[in-house]
């Protein structure tokens, strides 16, 4: 009982509102260091217990899921990031779906976020595992993009709902023209795909304008929002359903 679910803010650039969460899970060992996942996700590959971990991470992330539709009825997305490993169970869709049946929660304010390294894997069945998950009404993440060298062949073989574009070519986008390029391109090869796009680590106001002025839909990252508990995850949502009930005097008028 040391894990704890931790979310950070996704904003959406045109309603200038949290959007999405995505759900990202913390190790609060007593007494020591509270350990962010990347410490410990590879050994849990290796061992195995990723798919146990998995799966608890599931079910939290739809409780919080059901907690929130009731006790401040906002309609929010939660992002939850799945192994490769989990991906190769085929009956992994239909047991989350399970769990969202059980707490009345609609697959759609699920998303799953799957990274390129599932080349370790059969790409075969993670392709099934995720097509089922679209049939549900669950919708694909493709976290990390860009980094690898098969990005473009998992858009081709996966359903994929939403982009997120890695943080490398965010960092210094509005003065490095080779990576304003590549998300310029990436953004707008998603729009003709009709896939949704999220940029990650997103730090300065002057990363945020630029990917504005690239219509960049999502944005997530330092600046909007650190990965947070629950609880203080809960009061931002609060306020900003208050403000959405009286919204401020519009500015162009
Ligand atoms: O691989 P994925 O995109 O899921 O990684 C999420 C990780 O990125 C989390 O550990 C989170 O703390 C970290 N993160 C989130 N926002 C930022 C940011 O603005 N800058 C940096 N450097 N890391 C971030
Ligand atoms: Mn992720």
């Amino acid at each position: 009982n040391e894990f704890e679910g931790f979310y950070q803010p996704i904003i959406n650039m045109q309603q200038g509102a949290i959007s999405k969460l995505e759900a990202l899970l913390r190790w609060n060992q007593s007494e020591k260091e509270i350990l962010a996942a990347f410490n410990f996700i590879e050994v849990a590959e290796r061992s195995g217990l990723i798919i146990k971990i998995g799966d608890w991470v599931c079910r939290k992330v739809i409780s919080q899921l059901a907690i929130w539709q009731k006790e401040i009825a906002l309609d929010i997305q939660i992002s939850v990031n799945i192994s490769s490993l989990q991906l190769q169970q085929p009956d992994l869709a239909d047991k989350i779906y399970g769990y969202l049946q059980a707490n009345r929660v609609s697959p759609s304010n699920l998303i799953i976020e799957v990274t390129e390294s599932m080349v370790i894997h059969s790409v075969e069945i993670a392709a099934q595992t995720l097509k089922r998950f679209r049939e549900i009404g669950i919708r694909i993440a493709l976290d990390d993009f860009g980094m690898g060298y098969s990005s473009f062949q998992y858009l081709q073989k996966f359903p994929v709902d939403i982009i997120k574009i890695d943080r490398v070519f965010i960092r210094d986008i509005e003065e490095n023209e080779c990576n304003n390029s590549i998300v310029s391109a990436i953004i707008a090869m998603s729009k003709k795909m009709r896939i949704g796009t999220v940029a990650e680590g997103v730090e300065t106001e002057a990363q945020f304008k630029y990917l504005y002025r690239l219509k960049c839909e999502e944005v997530q990252g330092y600046l909007t929002g650190k990965p947070m508990s629950s609880a203080q995850v809960q009061q931002l949502l609060e306020k900003q359903k208050a403000s959405l009930n009286n919204p401020p005097i519009a500015i162009n008028q």
